[in-house]
């Protein structure tokens, strides 16, 4: 009889929203799992804390290296320490209009940060050992060239977040090519979750109107809500990128829904899983969200701050970004071929989900700020 070995991986990006539920699924799956957290002045491991296990008591599984995607010798020595059978690169400067204000880092993080863990494979040997997931991006297709946007789409990267990612792409491609290196890019469409960073579109917005909703601020302030996106589950695409590493031969998939909406119906649906049923009105930078009716939801009244007439949603040209993504749409239909992926998990569940998580915690906080404890949850930050 032969026995399994158990498999080694290690994470970069680990307290990241995919980073937290790719460490969940694989722990599921028997891994020893390592993550790669960076130091902060204040704790920033909230998404990875339910599986945290003392480093002091035998076989723990869950392991946090501190490290930095800037620092080569630091991640060749993890490397060498962990010695994986798989890596999967998740850690990134992630945000798209921050990469226009922190462009140089954000090369550096997302671009170079790509090669140095390439390099260190190569440097130590582990070529034929370890695998590599890059988290490639929808983000590539930019200014889109064809629609949906499949494997073969050429790119047109619109941020210098696109820019870098395109570098990680055609490294990640060169290095298998080179030295036959098992490496694969996942390019994932958006993906969201109530782990979702709270500057991202649909947690600022479930968070926002959440806060709203309980008297905690009063106006969700927007960028282009014309914007189309493919947004899909965090949890569903996670275990996408798991099954990249486990075919025979290394290849780049698409990862999609193969829908798309507008952001403003994201806005809607929010509203709705609030009992509250907004009207959009006027053009542009003029246009507004205004409250049209506010309904029970299973016999009770969420959004007790609000009434109708109310303007919640405004935009504020301060979130419009130098250069626009406008529309994406991926077409996940190689993924679904070859390796029998379909997500789960509908926009519109995963819309509810978001709401229902983001109004508990506005609940607990209206409830801390009544009995006079001084708290702050804006979401313009
Ligand atoms: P998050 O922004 O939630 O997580 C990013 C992770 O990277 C965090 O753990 C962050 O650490 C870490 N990180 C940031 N800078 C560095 C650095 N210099 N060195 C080491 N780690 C760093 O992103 P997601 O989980 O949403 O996305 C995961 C990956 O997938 C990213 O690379 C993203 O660009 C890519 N992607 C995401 C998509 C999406 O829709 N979510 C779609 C397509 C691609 P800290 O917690 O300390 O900030
Ligand atoms: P994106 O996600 O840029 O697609 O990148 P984000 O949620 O930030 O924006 C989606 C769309 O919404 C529009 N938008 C706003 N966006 C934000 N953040 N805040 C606003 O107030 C706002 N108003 C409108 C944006 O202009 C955009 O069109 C995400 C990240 O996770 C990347 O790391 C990843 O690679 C891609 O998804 C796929």
């Amino acid at each position: 009889m032969t026995t399994q070995t158990k498999k080694t991986a290690l994470i970069t990006g680990v307290t990241g929203q995919d980073g937290s539920y790719l460490a969940e699924f694989l722990l599921e799956k028997g891994y020893e799992v390592h993550g790669i957290k960076r130091r902060a002045s204040l704790f920033n491991t909230q998404r990875v804390d339910h599986i945290y296990e003392d480093p002091h008591i035998d076989n723990a599984r869950f392991k946090l290296h501190y490290g930095d995607l800037s620092d080569t010798s630091n991640l060749t020595r993890i490397l060498q320490e962990v010695q994986p059978d798989e890596v999967y690169n998740l850690g990134a400067q992630s945000h798209v209009a921050v990469s226009f204000e922190a462009p140089e880092y954000t090369a550096d993080v997302d671009a170079i940060g790509t090669l140095r863990l390439l390099e260190a494979i190569r440097f130590l040997g582990l070529e034929k050992k370890t695998r590599f997931y890059q988290a490639s991006t929808s983000e590539l297709y930019g200014l889109v060239q064809e629609i949906p946007q499949k494997e073969t789409t050429p790119f047109y990267p619109r941020s210098p977040y696109a820019v870098a990612k395109m570098y990680a792409y055609w490294i990640t491609v060169n290095y298998r090519e080179a030295y036959g290196l098992y490496a694969c890019n996942g390019i994932l469409f958006n993906h969201e979750s109530p782990r979702r960073g709270e500057t991202f579109v649909t947690r600022k917005i479930t968070r926002g109107l959440a806060n709203i909703a309980q008297g905690l601020e009063s106006c969700l302030y927007m960028g282009n809500i014309d914007s189309l996106r493919d947004w899909g589950h965090a949890k569903d695409y996670v275990r996408m990128q798991w099954m990249m590493l486990q075919q025979d031969k290394p290849e780049d998939f698409v990862i999609a829904t193969g829908v798309q909406y507008s952001v403003r119906q994201f806005i809607s649906w929010s509203a709705e899983h609030l009992g509250v049923t907004l009207r959009f009105e006027g053009q542009g930078v003029d246009e507004v969200g205004i409250v049209a009716a506010i309904e029970a939801r299973n016999g009770e009244i969420l959004a007790p701050a609000l009434k109708v007439g109310d303007i919640i949603v405004k935009i504020d040209p301060r979130y419009f970004r130098p250069a626009e993504v406008e529309t994406l749409l991926g077409d996940p239909s190689k993924a679904k071929a070859k390796l029998g992926w379909v997500p789960e998990i509908t926009v519109q569940e995963m819309c509810e989900e978001m709401v229902a998580h983001d109004l508990e915690a506005a609940r607990r906080h209206a409830l801390l700020k009544k009995h006079g404890y001084d708290i702050s949850v804006s979401s313009e930050r």
